[in-house]
């Protein structure tokens, strides 16, 4: 699976985007910036043409981070993300709206970046353990930390794993494809000169990755 990050601010290159790649990719992932210039009303849009995975990384109290999720399904996404360190409650809360428009929840471990070592590493696998007993469908895990993806899918057994940071952020594709489901692509794509080229030889690396592992 290669999912789209759609980071962009206008909506019609945006489209052109997912215009160009569509036949190679297999879900969009909708963030801030789009949204937020955009208007809720571009996750409908998108979601006539791939899934929509609405990445809002909800991370509020248990009543807010509802509001949230619901605006989002209600808006046509097939998923959100949230983050996992908020607990259980909050993640139960949105797993209850979810489950009204058959949708996914899929939790943030740990993120791609380097800073999360200093608050979040320590806490991830507890949250993937978490994710798993209440019944999220999926986890999001950091393709720079090949180690951490693997501790990850220990936990996580048969949870899906999508992964993001290949490309610009540096993630190893070829180490972490054994242990996750599908990654996330943003900059790679939509920055490249030819972007639907990009789509598919991403999309072909990661399955010849997949078959070698
Ligand atoms: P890019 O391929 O351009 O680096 O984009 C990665 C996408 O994945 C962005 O939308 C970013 O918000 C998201 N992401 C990430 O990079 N690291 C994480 O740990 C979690 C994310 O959702």
């Amino acid at each position: 699976m290669l999912v789209l990050a759609l980071d962009l601010t206008s909506r019609k290159k945006a489209l052109e985007i997912v215009e160009k790649t569509k036949d190679f990719i297999d879900a969009i992932k909708v963030n801030y910036p789009i949204v937020l210039s955009c208007g809720i009303g571009i996750v409908k849009e998108l979601s006539k043409v791939k899934p929509v995975i609405a990445d809002f990384k909800i991370a509020d109290i248990p009543y807010t981070s509802s509001l949230i999720a619901e605006i989002a399904f209600k808006n046509g996404a097939n998923a959100v993300i949230c983050h996992g360190f908020v607990g259980r409650d909050v993640l139960k809360e949105i797993l209850r709206v979810a489950e009204n428009y058959d949708g996914k929840v899929y939790v943030v471990t740990e993120l791609t970046n380097d800073g999360a070592k200093e608050f979040m590493k320590p806490f991830a696998r507890k949250i993937a353990e978490i994710a798993k007993e209440i019944g999220c469908h999926g986890l999001i895990a950091p393709a720079t930390k090949p180690e951490r993806v693997k501790e990850v899918r220990e936990v996580a057994k048969n949870l899906e794993i999508l992964s993001p940071g290949i490309g610009v952020q540096k993630g190893k594709l070829e180490e972490i494809a054994k242990y996750v489901d599908g990654i996330i692509v943003g900059r790679s794509i939509y920055n490249a000169d030819d972007p639907k080229k990009a789509a598919r030889e991403i999309k072909e690396r990661f399955r010849k990755a997949k078959l070698t592992s």
